[in-house]
């Protein structure tokens, strides 16, 4: 299961708009994020582009740091 840290989430706004911009994603189902450690995991129904679901996080206004 991919697991990203998400920097910027303050609030469960912020956990909402990161798991519905990951789910937007082709293959992304099953989305986790956690608020206090800023990780956000999920599953992998078909191959993930790790810098696509890097834009689509800073699209929103948050950074990907790992
Ligand atoms: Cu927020």
């Amino acid at each position: 299961m991919p697991t990203i840290t998400v920097k910027g989430m303050s609030c469960n706004h912020c956990v909402m708009s990161v798991t519905k911009a990951l789910e937007a994603l082709p293959g992304v189902s099953s989305v986790k994020v956690d608020l206090l450690s800023g990780k956000a995991s999920f599953e992998e129904t078909a191959p993930v582009d790790l810098g696509v679901v890097k834009k689509a996080i800073e699209k929103i206004g948050f950074e990907v740091v790992g």
